[in-house]
């Protein structure tokens, strides 16, 4: 098979065969829709030998690869990105012009596919970014959500949660294979029986699905690689009941469809907070049973000798969602394939490996034994065993030690029986690895101890990364052709070479060509907030932003009480209008439909936006901005367009965050605490480059060992307890307290995030800020620094770590 001609006339030629042959309507007749399908077609074309190419390499070389297993993928628009990967942009759009269309028109039609919740379903996307662009043979494994993240609306200042029917106007990127379903099953009972003298168990299912693969080109890097993204979609196994049917009962005879069906429907909305609903389980067993099913049958090959399954295969799970996988890989292999215990044990060490991506005791999934139990009966069986043979290596080393061994089993007894999931993971992953510096190191001293102990050497840090083609290449058009001119080509691959940059800082005609494209970067983001949102940011505005889901940990409050504090300065005549840096406040965040203080926290932005920038003592020099619906499409506009990054989660809860990679590495200086990846983003950048304020973990855990007391700072420091009392006042709720009160009070009485204890560091910081700002030449000297120190953070950095301390997966051509 051979592509089409790399021409303008090629192209054109191509996409008018796709608009004519596959989308049925001549070039006059067609709809935005068709001339966009039919160029997502024409792109799909240039990558398609490359790709079968690839699957049939993959297939013969039995190299060892790894299998990413993942939840969530939040993709992003994909059409771009493949336009950029085939190096095609340009003929494309010349292509088109010559058919009287836009590619910037066509562009905009493509719906994001949003089937994950924030930063670990963006993480999983940049790295199989990477991995295609690194030539590592690799699969992602994940679910293809009928319904993505919600799509976020206002109404009177709150949310308003839409579906996200991302699917309607067609998935030209999608290849489903539906004579290659798998089989998955749930329910039933176990039984033994007897095997030749041998005693062996069994399950009886009691119901099951299709899992259909849904096949997505995942292209390197301008490198002729094509990974593949596998997403399972369910579908019922029988066809609705015609019997019933044709008798008058509907809902009746499509109930069963509609149960099975629904497993692959909608992405669970929540972020850092496991759903402990029977639904959820039933999503992870479903996809990951899937993909295991089909790397054994379809990726490996025939014969294959499954006791070297470890030398052919690494499942790495992206956090606990798909850890189910460790009891169906025992399962496949003892009752299925016939081997022994010990050795699918030993077999199953070697496949797996463990990627923690939080903190916070109360995200680290658990599943109630009865739950598990009567979902997977197997499984729990399985678990069983693996936690009874654990815990007696566990006395055998550190004698009957009952505490210990409570702490560590893999089956919680309280507040109900259940099976913690971190646990299993960790005790079959060859490694453990958490997501930046100080996140791996308190994973291995707070939340897991024992079992740093226990098993020196598994514990391991891989830091975060972000891809370079789509947060700086694709997002950021001008500072990467600035960064060319500077650098040479082919930084996208090679980010270090951001370096070079550094020997330009002190030429005063590169630092005005940088501060150019950020202007340029402010205009272009102003073009998109004008048409969706109506608003925009003012001319000589400090851009400042927080972009991030809404979660009391990151806190948006403390950037609220800055905002409020200003505004409450200027009222009280504290401080002079004139004074003000001007600035404009821009949020973004989505909050999980059912978590109540996180949706009060957007309102209360929302009237404070309201109040704020229509009041006139202001003379518009501050405003807050809430664009609604925050997704990849917009963060690549607002990022490349801000000067001040937050990043103000208190220290040793953020495990590492990733858009504070993303707005450094495009010239915003970040304003954070010593938390996550910030620690290692001010290591690089250095401190004249970095606002860093805040307690850093060990003094968070002194003041909370002491007695943490919010009150105590309301009342001692002045500027905060007026900004508390105007919020309280109901100033931002037309003189309504009853609003906004469940906010102050959580935040006077409880403040589990020391939101108050932070403010005064914060508000200095902020200050220096200012000052910063106003020398604007200096300003940008540290931006082009941020930019030119930042190169690390790189996905395909990360991904050579995986490789060197997790993997041992070579590249291959
Ligand atoms: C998130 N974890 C963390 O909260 C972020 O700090 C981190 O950057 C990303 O993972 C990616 O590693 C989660 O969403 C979860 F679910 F694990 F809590």
């Amino acid at each position: 098979m051979t592509s089409p001609p790399l021409t303008v006339d090629g192209f054109v030629s191509e996409f008018l065969l796709n608009l004519n042959f596959d989308g049925g309507v001549s070039l006059s007749e067609s709809s935005t829709n068709d001339r966009y399908l039919a160029l997502a077609c024409t792109v799909r074309d240039y990558l398609m030998a490359r790709w079968l190419e690839d699957l049939r390499k993959q297939k013969e070389d039995q190299a060892k690869g790894v299998c990413y297993l993942s939840a969530e993928y939040l993709l992003g628009r994909q059409l771009d990105n493949n336009l950029l990967a085939t190096g095609l942009s340009e003929i494309a759009a010349e292509a088109l012009e010559s058919c009287g269309l836009s590619l910037d028109q066509l562009r905009e039609h493509e719906i994001e596919p949003g089937l994950g919740n924030g930063g670990l379903g963006r993480l999983a996307a940049c790295f199989i970014d990477s991995l295609a662009t690194l030539g590592v043979p690799s699969i992602g494994y994940g679910i293809r959500y009928e319904y993505g993240i919600f799509r976020q609306t206002f109404e009177d200042g709150q949310q308003v949660e839409q579906p996200d029917a991302w699917l309607t106007l067609g998935s030209p990127w999608e290849f489903p294979h539906p004579e290659r379903s798998q089989l998955v099953s749930f329910g039933g009972r176990t039984e033994t029986y007897d095997d030749d003298g041998v005693t062996r168990s069994r399950w009886i299912p009691a119901w099951n699905v299709n899992a259909i693969p849904c096949n997505y080109m995942v292209p390197g890097f301008q490198n002729g690689r094509v990974n593949t993204l596998r997403l399972w979609r369910a579908k019922a196994t029988d066809a609705f009941d015609l019997r019933i049917f044709n008798s008058g009962d509907y809902e009746e005879a499509v109930r069963a469809q509609t149960f099975a069906e629904n497993i692959s429907k909608v992405l669970y909305p929540e972020d850092s907070t496991p759903q402990g609903k029977e639904l959820r389980l039933q999503q992870q067993y479903f996809f990951v049973a899937a993909s295991i099913a089909d790397f054994l049958e379809n990726v490996l090959a025939d014969g294959y000798d499954l006791t070297r399954l470890g030398d052919r295969v690494i499942f790495q799970l992206n956090d606990t969602h798909p850890v189910i996988a460790v009891p169906e890989l025992m399962r496949v292999l003892v009752d299925d394939r016939g081997m022994e215990w010990d050795t699918a044990w030993e077999v199953t060490q070697q496949c797996f490996a463990y990627t923690c991506h939080t903190l916070l005791p109360e995200a680290l999934e658990v599943w109630p034994v009865e739950l598990l139990g009567r979902l997977l009966p197997r499984h729990l069986e399985i678990i069983y065993r693996i936690n009874d043979e654990f815990l007696a290596a566990v006395r055998e080393r550190f004698g009957d030690d009952e505490l210990r061994i409570r702490n560590m089993s893999i089956i919680a007894e309280h507040p109900e029986r259940s099976v913690r999931m971190a646990y299993l993971a960790t005790v079959a992953g060859s490694k453990v690895n958490g997501v930046a510096e100080l996140h791996s190191q308190l994973l291995r001293d707070k939340v897991l101890p024992d079992f740093d102990e226990f098993y020196p050497g598994k514990f391991t840090n891989v830091t975060n990364g972000v891809t370079p083609r789509r947060f700086l290449r694709l997002a950021n058009p001008e500072l990467s052709a600035l960064i060319t001119e500077a650098v040479g080509s082919g930084w996208e691959s090679d980010l270090d070479r951001l370096r070079g940059l550094e020997e330009h800082v002190d030429d005063a005609g590169f630092r005005s060509a940088f501060a150019e494209v950020k202007a340029a970067n402010k205009r272009r983001l102003n073009e998109v907030l004008r048409a969706r949102d109506g608003f925009e940011v003012a001319d000589g505005h400090l851009v400042d932003v927080m972009v991030k889901r809404l979660h009391e940990y990151k806190r948006q409050l403390l950037k609220v009480l800055h905002v409020v504090s200003s505004y409450e300065g200027v009222l009280s005549g504290r401080i002079a209008v004139e004074d003000l840096q001007p600035r404009t406040v821009l949020f973004g965040a989505k909050a999980a439909p059912g978590y109540a203080m996180a949706k009060r926290i957007i309102h209360l932005i929302n009237a404070i936006g309201s109040t704020v920038n229509d009041d006139p003592r202001l003379q518009g020099r501050l405003k807050v901005l809430f664009p609604p619906n925050y997704n990849v499409t917009l963060a690549e506009r607002v990022i490349p367009a801000a000067d001040l990054s937050e990043q103000i989660s208190l220290a040793g809860k953020e495990a590492s965050g990733t858009g504070n990679m993303k707005f450094a590495l495009n010239g915003a200086l970040t304003i954070g605490t010593d938390d996550g990846a910030n620690v290692e983003i001010r290591e690089l950048v250095g401190d004249d480059n970095f606002f860093l304020f805040g307690m850093a973990e060990p003094e968070v855990e002194a003041l909370s060992a002491r007695g943490y007391r919010p009150s105590e700072f309301y009342q001692a420091d002045e500027d905060l307890r007026r900004a508390i009392d105007l919020i309280a006042s109901g100033a931002f709720s037309g003189g309504d307290r009853t609003v906004f009160e469940p906010v102050v009070s959580n935040l006077l009485y409880e403040d589990r995030f020391m939101v108050l204890a932070d403010f005064a560091s914060y508000m200095a910081a902020q200050e220096r800020v200012d000052a910063a700002y106003a020398d604007e030449d200096a300003w940008t000297r540290s931006a082009i620094l941020n930019v030119a120190r930042t190169g690390f953070f790189s996905s395909d950095r990360s991904i050579t770590d995986y490789i060197d301390r997790i993997w041992h997966t070579p590249p291959t051509s």
